[in-house]
């Protein structure tokens, strides 16, 4: 347990460190102003303790206690005032200031062994308590992660997709029928997030993938997100005629749920523009190929009006010739 004193008195700051040292607390360290335990602050990011005089020159020991309070580093050290004056005047700007507890000079031992004790105890606990939740947060993390699960919206994500549209590659390779992907991409999303807030922006991404996903009705379909307000959806034994219905039944989807997108450039709700890409797989051709057609149909969407769906079916012409 690491212990700061801030105090200007010498014999103060001694006293302090004896009884401390008596009590079995070996790691203390004195200080005779606020501007030289600010140094030391900054140093020592394992401080449990300070233990604050409230009567310095310069800079008293209320106000040093409002200015470590105030600032996000220091927040969470607590600090007990220790005075020379006990008048509740002093007590109460002490407390005001952030000050978790409270000794009066001369110093009663028994008292201070008690206080110390007692928030020391408090700090412990709160660090084991927020170390727990850290360790869970990374967990959770971790394992929708592993899940493949995207953490925001709940559908699968990069990773799920990238598996997904390998295994659908080979076996529409197999059979020798047609696999669609389709594109997703909102459309002026950056100046909703920028109107809206990300937080709105986020609950917006929500609502999309879930729209969406209402309208995908065989078991092979799957949507996943593919970055930020990008999604893909993989449509196995689907041509690219299928491909341009589901798309439009999509764009059509999500316009109708009428969220407001006062900052959009081609309407007053949300929007998103789709490219599609369709063919049969040979051994020329890979996944990625169909990516990058759909990326390409998307980009004409795009380029075009937004709001709108352009399909690309080139992809076993182009690698053929
Ligand atoms: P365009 O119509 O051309 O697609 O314009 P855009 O603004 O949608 O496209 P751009 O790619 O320039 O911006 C995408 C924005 O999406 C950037 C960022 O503000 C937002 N975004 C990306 N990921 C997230 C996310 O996870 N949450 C939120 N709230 N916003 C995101
Ligand atoms: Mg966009
Ligand atoms: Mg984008």
């Amino acid at each position: 347990m690491k212990i700061l004193i801030i105090d200007d008195s010498k014999s103060s700051r001694m006293l302090l460190e004896n009884f401390l040292f008596n009590f079995g607390y070996k790691n203390v360290h004195l200080t005779s102003s606020f501007k030289e335990a600010r140094a030391f602050l900054e140093e020592n990011d394992d401080v449990d303790l300070i233990l604050m005089d409230i009567l310095m020159p310069v800079i008293d020991g209320i106000e040093a206690t409002r200015i470590l309070k105030a600032d996000s580093k220091f927040v969470n050290i607590p600090i007990i005032s220790v005075s020379a004056s006990d008048t509740i005047d002093s007590l109460d700007k002490a407390f005001e200031a952030g000050a978790i507890d409270y000794i009066n000079k001369p110093i009663n031992k028994v008292e201070l062994r008690a206080r110390v004790r007692s928030v020391l105890r408090l700090k412990q606990e709160r660090d084991t308590r927020i170390k727990r939740e850290k360790e869970l947060e990374e967990l959770t993390k971790k394992y929708k992660l592993m899940s493949g699960i995207d953490g925001l919206t709940g559908i699968p994500n990069r990773r799920s997709f990238d598996e997904q549209l390998a295994e659908e590659w080979s076996r529409a390779n197999r059979e020798k029928w047609a696999i669609s992907l389709l594109m997703i991409d909102i459309d002026f999303f950056k100046k909703y997030n920028d109107y809206y807030g990300h937080v709105q922006g986020d609950n917006c991404l929500k609502e999309v993938s879930r729209i969406i996903n209402t309208k995908l009705k065989r078991p092979g379909d799957m949507l996943a997100r593919y970055g930020g307000e990008e999604f893909v959806i993989i449509l196995p034994n689907t041509d690219s005629k299928g491909a341009a219905l589901m798309g439009e039944n999509i764009r059509a989807a999500v316009e109708s749920m009428q969220l407001e997108h006062k900052k959009s450039g081609v309407s007053d709700y949300i929007t998103v523009s789709i490219g599609a890409a369709s063919g049969i797989p040979t051994s020329n051709l890979t996944p990625q190929d169909l990516i990058k057609a759909a990326d390409k149909a998307l980009y004409c969407a795009k380029e075009d009006s937004r709001n709108c769906v352009k399909v690309d079916n080139t992809i076993n012409i182009i690698k053929a010739s």
